[in-house]
């Protein structure tokens, strides 16, 4: 609680800055350290997938499976930050199955 009031993990103290959010810590690791070539660099076409697959995990991969998990209904298709889980868990499948090096592409069942 200490260092993430929030009183979740993961978090990261570095001087004053906290960052919590596994996306958040990622990039900022990242940035920190640039030669250590963690992400697509700036300028690289894969930048941008890069940026997309990180962020989908927080905003729309998470909520999908914590709700799946509680059983929860989702929130109606044009409110839900996810639209369904069914369609969340495809995107993440096809990209894997498509490999580290290609663009994610937008599924849809
Ligand atoms: N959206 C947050 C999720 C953080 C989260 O839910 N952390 C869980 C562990 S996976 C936690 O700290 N649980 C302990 C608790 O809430 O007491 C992230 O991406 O870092």
């Amino acid at each position: 609680m200490a260092i993430n009031p929030m009183g979740k993990v993961p978090a990261v103290k570095h001087g004053e800055a906290l960052i919590t959010e596994q996306s958040a810590i990622y990039l900022y690791l990242a940035d920190l350290f640039p030669k250590a070539g963690l992400t697509p660099a700036i300028g690289d076409p894969l930048r941008g997938p890069f940026i997309r697959c990180l962020v989908f995990c927080g905003s729309s991969f998470e909520p999908a499976v914590v709700d799946k998990a509680m059983k929860r209904e989702p929130a109606p298709m044009g409110m839900s930050p996810y639209g369904d889980f069914d369609t969340t868990l495809k995107t993440v499948s096809d990209q894997l199955k498509k490999g580290r090096r290609s663009a994610v592409s937008v599924s849809r069942r």
